[in-house]
């Protein structure tokens, strides 16, 4: 590292006469230098995440049709305290105030969600002559401000209407889904959007929607139900790509968002290194692997037996669209070792620590390892780590602050591993934080927040906490120093 300020600067800064020679040792490297050899690349992009159904509130408003995450809100016991997303943040209406906070905070981009049902209240036909209103109006805000949109068409609010006709467990949702991702994507790339997410994180939406009830629509399918549900995601997934890039301005950037699981090797041997990349292939072989590779691996058809999806070479082929650019999603690890018949995902001790949410399990290495080894395995056109953050049990002092410090701890550590990557030549080529706002957490409702500013729900007051200083001394120094 680069010792960037002189010992004279640096007593200047503590106000005293000279820097005792004690310290000299010490690397005083708060400041990228003009080649960004401290920090990371001068044209990394850092902004801030949030999703449609979690922000916007509103539901009522210009012609919006019913979503499964309203019924299933709506539905006794299905969530936290009873919360719905019936006014979340009343981003819908608050959305000028937000841009204006982003740009203070010095965010360079911005990724938001469609909501599918403001565009087609029931899915398909035609859509509502002013359903892209409040988009187009968000997109033009941000432009204004120099801040790049970043547009994921489905984070998971499906049409009730089309959940009636079978939702996921309907091929002809699939086709759906791509109808409206082309329509969307061609009206917004004609005002300057160039980032398109067909889809946000099918793993979790798949998985705790249809397989362990969680989620909307709540079901609990069979094995078999959930490998064919599976399969119509990443399906859509294709078709998507397919329809974007037909209806779209030349230029726009298309890929997706997906959690993968991340394997980190529980030690540094090589065969445990060796271990981890079979892991990635294998504990994503329904998601990425189909995505990447245009097949299921063999162990994923093995295991699922009778079970295992129906599916055509051509399917196959469609799924695996070529992508521009791969959104990762990444909060917590999975430790892996080596055994002989390649690796084991090792459980996690019930002390493991994590953050205010059980799931989010304290291992920033995951930063690391995780683009690093798609990196190697797929080679994609372009990473970007489009979530990454954590709950905290955030509280305001009597002095009007939010002093998140085990926040603060999360995110230098995952930055710090992020950028260890990206030195070693993982393409990384931006880092959205998950989230700009405390917002609506799905099945936890609003008692985990996960924003770098705070919202008090009662007066939609926001108060940026300790973190966003963290996160905006980042961006200005461009992670040097980490
Ligand atoms: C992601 N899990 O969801 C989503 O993309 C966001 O909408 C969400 O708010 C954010 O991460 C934080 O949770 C997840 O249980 C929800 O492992 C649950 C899990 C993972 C991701």
């Amino acid at each position: 590292m680069k010792n960037l300020w002189t010992r004279r600067d640096v007593a200047r800064m503590l106000g005293i006469a000279a820097v005792p020679t004690l310290l000299p040792a010490v690397s005083f490297a708060a400041q990228a230098d003009s080649r960004g050899e401290d920090g990371f690349p001068a044209n990394f992009l850092w902004g801030s995440a949030t999703a449609s159904y979690q922000v916007e509130g509103a539901v009522h408003e210009g012609g919006r049709g019913p979503s499964i995450w309203d019924t299933f809100s709506h539905t006794p016991g299905k969530t936290a305290n009873g919360d719905t997303g019936d006014v979340a943040d009343d981003f819908f209406h608050h959305y000028r105030d937000d841009v204006q906070l982003m740009k203070t905070l010095g965010l360079q981009a911005f990724r938001f969600s469609v909501a599918w049902p403001r565009v087609f209240p029931t899915g398909s036909g035609e859509p509502l002559a002013h359903g892209l209103d409040f988009y187009k109006r968000l997109v033009a805000e941000l432009h204004a401000n120099h801040i790049e949109p970043f547009c994921t068409l489905y984070h998971w609010d499906l049409p009730q209407a089309l959940q009636d006709k079978g939702g996921w467990e309907n091929p002809d949702t699939a086709h759906r889904l791509a109808e409206y991702e082309g329509y969307v994507a061609g009206e917004l790339s004609r005002l300057g959007v160039r980032y398109f997410f067909t889809i946000n994180e099918m793993r979790t939406f798949v998985e705790l929607g249809y397989g362990n009830g969680t989620h909307a629509p709540g079901l609990k399918l069979q094995r078999k139900g959930l490998a064919q549900v599976r399969h119509n995601v990443l399906l859509a997934h294709g078709l998507s790509v397919q329809a974007i890039r037909a209806k779209s301005s030349p230029g726009v950037q298309v890929g997706l968002c997906e959690n993968p699981t991340v394997p980190v090797p529980v030690t540094l041997r090589a065969e445990d290194i060796h271990a981890a990349a079979i892991a990635l292939r294998e504990e994503n072989a329904g998601y990425l692997t189909a995505i990447f590779e245009g097949r299921y691996t063999e162990r994923y058809l093995r295991e699922l037996g009778d079970d295992a999806p129906r599916f055509t070479s051509e399917e196959m082929r469609t799924i695996a669209s070529p992508i521009d650019a791969v959104g990762l999603n990444i909060y917590t690890p999975t430790y892996v070792r080596s055994t002989p018949d390649g690796y084991r995902a090792l459980p996690m001790p019930d002390n493991f620590p994590h953050m205010a949410s059980d799931w989010l399990k304290v291992g920033p290495e995951c930063m690391y390892w995780g683009p690093k080894l798609i990196q190697e395995a797929w080679k994609p056109r372009a990473m970007y780590i489009t979530e990454n953050g954590c709950s905290a049990a955030d509280r305001m002092t009597e002095q009007g602050e939010v002093l998140d410090t085990d926040r603060i701890m999360y995110l230098r550590n995952c930055l710090g591993q992020m950028l260890k990557a990206v030195k070693e030549g993982a393409d990384v080529k931006g880092y959205f934080v998950w989230s700009l706002l405390d917002n609506y957490e799905w099945a936890d409702g609003y008692g985990k927040r996960f924003g770098v500013v705070y919202v008090d729900y009662k007066t939609q007051k926001r108060t940026p906490k300790l973190s966003a200083q963290f996160y905006s001394s980042v961006i200005a120094s461009r992670g040097a120093g980490l």
